[in-house]
């Protein structure tokens, strides 16, 4: 590691990260915070997205001198291009693990359970329901398998537009078929981004940005949606729990493990081996004092909202609970799980075991997760994680003491039944307060940790500065896990931090004023969320009514370009905390940052900063506020003399 490289105790906010990050150091092991240091000059024809490798005439990068490529496709054509790649990256991403879900939803309606079973029956008839399928004369298994053939049909339609759509607000509906925007099967969306951004195919920078567009529609409404539900389904729609976040998770005394990545099929029988009595005397055998698992990212999320098993941390964090030298085990799967998490393992004991059959890492072990050995795969690895306790090296251990409580678990279902009561569970709380400008609007703040920002910094200054300014602020991912750090997901930060509006309305339901609502994936909730305050009535007809903003401070992701391209796409603004790479074409930027708002009611901005951010959303917020004339301020004109006089007459 380069000596000059500086330590980074201003790249994180939290204490524990910042402890973690000059351990790191001291130990000589490289994260991603030097690494990014190496990275300092970064190429500047990618950020403005004018590099074309599509063909091998190409490379090609746009200059002055050559305006064109070979093929004498412009800045237009190739930034258009990277960009739907970049869509169709992320919309893969998130339709490949719903996909997943649904394939076991089918085997185990099919009979084949080897330890899962439908958790959430009335979440099955809801959803099913949803789809025009009557439960009634048929067995649970039954209704699954007929539901998992449904939900495989919007993967592999080839011209029948997704049945998800249905479930948008009747005029969101009406706008995408006038826009032509309505995507078939999911499968064949993202197949067909690839070939129309192939070499001498689409060449209309707008032609390509709508199919982006129509790509997002197919992840939010359709993949990430269908991964939403089935997790439902298959593992319990989550309600309120109570958790701890941090670093400061990882016992001293106890074998830890670490589940890390997206895919909750395998977490959750890790979730119930570890309170298999079996397991647990074995950890004792070996002079442990228990298992602690806790997890990182969004598989953490999964577990954390449906067993209230800890989070050790977000996405700059997966190095970091490396270095503390007390980890057994790291378990990764699918998604931001780092290349070089077994090159910082070598210099500790812990073993990383790579479970997804599609996802692979040289260094780490090979453990490929069939949902047919689920338990016993489960309890296996826990075993090997146990016998790696007496590797542990004491001297090389260093856990920062930080830790956060939080409630999570906010699926739309528990928020109705938190606003509303079981009896009456519905949104009709959370509308009033906001026409009466208790809450002035609610922003989704979302996505990722990215090294070229102090981590977590932008992510929770900007929710302070929200709800302090009466906004409700909903989380998911790694946004979500920031705030855990926070200490924001707790009720009483509402009466420590919330604006008087806000405070009182969490106070009277007993909510904390920003709301966890699950993994990235679960960024489909709050499209869900929206569209019940919608139906709610009073608010509009429409998502591009509601006093609603989605935000991604710091995100890296392809993933986070589908996301903010469906929110887009569904009329809700987004603001961008790092820009897209698009700055090479103005017609693009011009495209995504205006013109989108004719077509969608709703365009992306980019602010490097969360006063800006903070200022534009509620700026976006006033707006329709004042559009759909609930606007009170507006209302509470300040009279001058001439009006008293006047009234006077
Ligand atoms: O899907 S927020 S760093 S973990 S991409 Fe990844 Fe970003 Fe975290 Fe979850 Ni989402
Ligand atoms: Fe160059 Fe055109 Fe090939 Fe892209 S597609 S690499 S611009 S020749």
């Amino acid at each position: 590691m380069d000596k000059n490289i500086k330590i980074a105790a201003d790249r994180a906010c939290d204490p524990a990260s910042v402890e973690a990050i000059r351990k790191a150091e001291n130990d000589c092991v490289d994260i991603s915070f030097f690494r990014m240091d190496l990275q300092k000059n970064q190429c500047a024809f990618g950020t403005k997205g004018i590099c074309c490798r599509i063909c091998h005439m190409g490379p090609c990068r746009i200059t002055a001198k050559s305006p064109v490529g070979v093929c004498g496709a412009n800045a237009d054509t190739i930034v258009a291009r990277n960009f739907l790649r970049e869509v169709a990256g992320g919309a893969a991403s998130h339709s490949d693990h719903g996909r997943h879900l649904v394939l076991l939803l089918q085997k185990i309606g099919q009979g084949r359970q080897n330890g899962y079973t439908i958790k959430d029956e009335a979440a099955l008839s809801r959803i099913a329901g949803a789809y025009g399928l009557d439960g009634r004369n048929m067995t649970v298994l039954e209704l699954a398998l007929r539901l998992a053939e449904l939900l495989i049909a919007e993967f592999t339609s080839q011209e029948d537009k997704l049945k998800t759509l249905k479930l948008a607000p009747r005029q969101r509906q009406g706008l995408w078929q006038k826009r032509d925007v309505e995507p078939a099967g999911i499968d064949r969306m993202i197949v067909e981004s690839l070939h129309r951004t192939t070499m001498g195919v689409d060449h209309d920078y707008r032609h390509i940005l709508m199919h982006a567009f129509r790509l997002a529609i197919t992840d939010g409404w359709g993949g990430s949606r269908i991964a939403s539900m089935v997790s439902d389904i298959l593992f319990g729609t989550p309600t309120p729990v109570r958790s701890v976040a941090n670093l400061g998770i990882l016992g001293e005394k106890t074998v830890n493990v670490l589940v890390h990545g997206h895919d909750p099929a395998l977490s959750e029988m890790l979730a119930a081996a570890s309170l298999d009595p079996a397991i647990k005397d074995y950890a004792k055998q070996a002079g442990a004092a228990g298992i602690t698992l806790a997890g990182i990212c969004c598989t953490a999320n999964e577990i954390m909202m449906r067993h209230g098993i800890p989070l050790a941390g977000n996405f700059l964090q997966q190095e970091l609970a490396i270095v503390t030298g007390a980890v057994e085990m790291m378990l990764i799967d699918v998604q931001c799980c780092m290349p070089g998490l077994p090159d910082v393992a070598q210099n500790y004991h812990t073993e990383i075991v790579a479970t997804s059959g599609i996802a692979q890492t040289i260094g780490a072990t090979p453990e490929k997760f069939s949902i047919d050995h689920a338990y016993e795969t489960a309890q296996n690895l826990l075993k090997r994680a146990i016998d790696n306790y007496r590797n542990r090296d004491p001297k090389k251990v260093a856990i920062p003491q930080y830790t956060k409580p939080l409630v999570a678990g906010f699926s739309v279902e528990s928020i109705k039944y938190m606003l509303g009561g079981t009896f009456r569970a519905s949104f009709r709380p959370l509308n009033d307060a906001i026409m009466q400008g208790r809450i002035r609007g609610v922003a989704g703040i979302v996505g990722c940790n990215n090294p070229k920002s102090q981590l977590d910094y932008y992510i929770n200054t900007l929710t302070r500065e929200l709800i302090k300014e009466n906004i409700l602020v909903l989380k998911t991912g790694c946004a979500a896990i920031a705030s855990a750090k926070d200490g924001n997901l707790m009720p009483e930060a509402a009466l420590e931090f919330a604006g008087s509006g806000l405070r009182e309305v969490c106070e009277a339901v007993g909510m904390p004023p920003v709301l966890h609502m699950g993994s990235c994936v679960d960024n489909s909730r709050l499209l869900e969320a929206a569209t019940e305050i919608c139906a709610e009535g009073g608010l509009g007809e429409d998502l591009a009514d509601l006093p609603v903003v989605g935000v991604a401070p710091e995100w890296m992701s392809e993933k986070a370009v589908a996301i903010a391209c469906y929110f887009v796409a569904s009329g809700i603004d987004v603001i961008l905390g790092n820009p897209f790479y698009i700055a090479g074409s103005e017609k693009v930027s011009r495209f995504l940052h205006e013109e989108a708002r004719s077509l969608f009611g709703a365009s992306f901005h980019a602010h490097d900063n969360p006063a800006d951010a903070a200022q534009k959303i509620l700026t976006i917020i006033e707006e329709r506020r004042e559009k759909l004339g609930i606007n009170r301020k507006a209302e509470r004109k300040l009279m001058d003399m001439k009006d008293r006089r006047e009234l006077h007459v």
